[in-house]
């Protein structure tokens, strides 16, 4: 299965084997091979106007305008008009945080293959095909993990607490990670159709730690990560803490499922 994958500096987190529970994604993709004409790349928009033409230009660039984008938006600036006039289809929500916006995001579209990420051009969407590539390969989820080459461009408090958010649901799961709380991830479908959702600002933690606790064929890929275009949406000491307690929170709840 999974585990022949090769890319150079891929960090296989599960092989589905070390829970000893019986894999529920089913393994290795057959049939043919999804393109991007299966792919919805989603995320949550909040006054992202600096950074949302690019994120969408480089999206539709690398997919060949083949990726269906959908915005999750609670802006008061131009960010859906920009979004629309890109051909993203944008739906409208009250500002309620990153996890409300990026659940409705992650559960609007129906294609197979689901990719999130921030509109603030962190992310590099370049990478994309390496992420389809991963998920016709059999992952289940493909983790961009934004450490791996060193995260310069991120505060050194936030690369500090991501590093300790990591170790903390590394001991607490017993299965090593290196990257939860990523914007940047590719699942199939049936994954985020089987999650137990319970988090807002620890949904991308929560994303990643059920899923392997449930055994699904999880891999954390190295990503680069550029500086923030426009303001942070993300108080660091308050979303800290709420991360915190959903690593927590999320992690015994799945051991004691
Ligand atoms: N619709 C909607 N989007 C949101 C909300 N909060 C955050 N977002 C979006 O979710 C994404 C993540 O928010 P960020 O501010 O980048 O949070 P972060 O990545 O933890 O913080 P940075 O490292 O500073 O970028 C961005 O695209 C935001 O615009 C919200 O309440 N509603
Ligand atoms: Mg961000």
């Amino acid at each position: 299965m999974s585990d022949t994958a090769s890319t150079a500096g891929d960090i296989p987190v599960s092989d589905g084997a070390d829970s000893g529970e019986t894999d529920p994604g089913g393994g290795e993709q057959s049939g043919n091979e999804y393109t991007f004409a299966d792919v919805s790349v989603v995320m949550g928009t909040y006054n992202e106007e600096e950074a949302i033409g690019t994120v969408l230009r480089d999206i539709e660039a690398v997919t060949d305008g083949n990726a269906e984008v959908v915005c999750v938006d609670g802006s008061s600036d131009r960010t859906p008009e920009i979004a629309r006039e890109h051909g993203a289809r944008v739906i409208d929500q009250e500002p309620q945080g990153y996890g409300v916006a990026v659940r409705e995001a992650i559960l609007a579209p129906d294609r197979p293959v689901v990719v999130t990420t921030d509109c603030d051009d962190t992310y590099p969407m370049e990478q994309l095909p390496e992420f389809l590539a991963l998920i016709n390969e059999g992952y289940d989820v493909v983790s961009g993990d934004r450490l791996y080459h060193g995260a310069e461009a991120m505060p050194a408090l936030n690369r500090l607490g991501n590093h300790l958010f990591a170790l903390a649901a590394s001991v607490l799961m017993g299965t090593r990670v290196h990257d939860t709380t990523t914007g940047m991830r590719a699942y199939r479908r049936e994954v985020v159709e089987s999650i137990e959702w319970t988090e807002n600002t620890g949904l991308s933690a929560e994303l990643l730690i059920r899923p392997l606790m449930w055994g699904y064929d999880v891999r954390e890929h190295p990503i680069d990560y550029r500086e923030r275009a426009g303001e942070s949406k993300l108080d660091p000491i308050e979303g800290g803490d709420a991360i915190a307690k959903s690593i927590l929170r999320v992690a015994l709840d799945e051991r004691f499922r």
